[in-house]
């Protein structure tokens, strides 16, 4: 009987255990997402994977045996987009931070998803900015407390999903990590979309947020992200008043439109020609 896991087949070499804070999130993304290319049958070898810097940069490099491209900070999109219009056959996936996709990247994301260039970005949303120190970020919710907001965050942290919807991606849906089924099948989706795809991913770090927010273990965070979740379809009959610091769950869009290195291919044929 073999003892390997299932999904060990895709970590590198020597890279178990990995470096996450007991009780991270990234590791329970890290499986999601391995078991929807494992599902689905893709071939690992024919994909690209992008981080920033972060914590949540750590999942696919060094972890993933496959190529991988660790860039600077809140940079991870503008090289992907760099990617997959050279090499439009590889299926381009990019996981970065709150802060590195909303903050210091967040033209880049916005701007890739008007394009609608053919990738998937995974935003892992711990709420802070992780591997700093816990500082708040774009998307801290307005009240918590925090390295740099000891008595409270004042700012209302950012919706991802509706921005990037109405900048344009084909596919667009928000989870947390007690969803973890309903995260699988979102990636399933979405890394069969030709366009660009964003999944954001709320997730728990007990290492900076947990005693701020009164937790003693990461699994009561675990059951702070169910509590709080309200799916999307239910939302949206709701007052806008009642969902103040609800996670709104759920597929945001899910579309076809031209994607951009197809429109490119397509350009270079016709002006080829001439
Ligand atoms: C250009 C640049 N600015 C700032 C930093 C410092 N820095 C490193 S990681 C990080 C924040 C990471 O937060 P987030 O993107 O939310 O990812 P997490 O660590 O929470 O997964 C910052 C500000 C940097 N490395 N490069």
């Amino acid at each position: 009987m073999s003892l390997e896991h299932p999904l060990e087949k895709y970590i590198r070499k020597g890279m178990l255990p990995h470096t996450f804070c007991a009780g991270c999130g990234d590791g329970m993304i890290a499986q999601s997402f391995l078991r929807a290319v494992d599902e689905l049958g893709l071939d690992f070898k024919r994909m690209a994977f992008l981080s920033g810097i972060g914590c949540s940069g750590w999942i696919p490099s060094p972890l993933f045996d496959a190529d991988t491209l660790h860039t600077p900070h809140g940079r991870a999109i503008a090289y992907a987009t760099g990617i997959k219009l050279f090499k439009p056959e590889l299926k381009v996936v990019v996981f970065v931070g709150d802060g590195d996709a909303l903050g210091i990247g967040g033209n880049h994301l916005i701007h890739a998803a008007r394009r609608n260039v053919g990738m998937l970005v995974v935003c892992v949303n711990n709420m802070t900015y992780g591997m700093t120190g816990g500082q708040a970020g774009p998307t801290t919710p307005r009240g918590m407390a925090t390295v740099t907001t000891p008595y409270g965050n004042l700012e209302r942290g950012f919706d991802s999903c509706e921005l990037v919807r109405a900048a344009g991606a084909d596919y667009v849906a928000r989870w947390t990590t007690f969803h973890m089924r309903q995260l699988t099948n979102s990636f399933k989706k979405a890394l069969m979309k030709k366009g660009f795809a964003f999944i954001e991913v709320v997730s728990q770090c007990p290492t900076h947020l947990m005693r701020p927010m009164g937790f003693k273990r990461p699994s009561e965070m675990l059951l702070w992200l169910r509590d709080n979740s309200i799916p999307i379809e239910r939302a949206s009959r709701l007052p806008k008043e009642g969902l103040e610091g609800k996670i709104i769950i759920g597929e945001y869009i899910d579309s076809d439109k031209p994607e951009l290195s197809e429109a490119y291919a397509e350009l270079i044929q016709r002006v080829g020609a001439r």
